[in-house]
């Protein structure tokens, strides 16, 4: 399987809740590696960019001003088909309709306050890599765990 990395973001309301943690732990403990991490308060001229696909939709005024309004944890994340994964683990966009065990069912109750973004294709994963972390800002590192984390 393909090695990717994916882009999450830990969204204000996480940050504000004192969810970082356990957010993040879940990537961490599926095996997944932070390759990259850090705090960002969100212009809006980078929220517009990062939220493009949805200009003019009912909830694009709300999005922006919710991703906007509190600091946010950007981080990358390395593994097997990452962007699958993460998104999985994050489960679906209304956390009424996603799976208990997910990130958004177990710690979200509203669609506008979903707690974590992450990329939904490696192209899209690639494109807000490009737009969140800048050169130098991710790291490659070997940890001595991968050979109990991949075959
Ligand atoms: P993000 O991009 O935040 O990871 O969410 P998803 O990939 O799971 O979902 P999305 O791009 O379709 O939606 C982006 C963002 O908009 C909010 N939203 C969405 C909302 O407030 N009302 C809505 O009706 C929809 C469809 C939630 C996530």
């Amino acid at each position: 399987m393909a090695m990717q990395r994916t882009l999450v973001i830990v969204k204000p309301d996480g940050v504000q809740r004192g969810l970082v943690g356990p957010i993040l732990s879940r990537l961490e403990a599926r095996g997944l590696k932070i390759v990259g991490l850090k705090l960002v308060s969100v212009s809006s001229d980078l929220a517009a960019r990062h939220y493009a696909e949805h200009l003019g939709k009912p909830f694009y005024e709300g999005l922006l001003r919710y991703i906007t309004s509190a600091p946010v944890v950007v981080a990358c994340v390395e593994g097997t088909s990452a962007v699958q994964m993460v998104r999985s683990t994050v489960g679906a966009t209304n956390p009424l309709n996603a799976a208990p065990g997910t990130i958004r069912a177990d710690f979200a109750l509203d669609i506008g306050r979903n707690l974590i973004h992450a990329s939904d294709a490696p192209e899209t994963a690639d494109r807000e890599l490009a737009l969140w972390f800048g050169d130098g800002e991710l790291v490659s590192y070997a940890r001595d765990t991968d050979r109990w984390v991949f075959e």
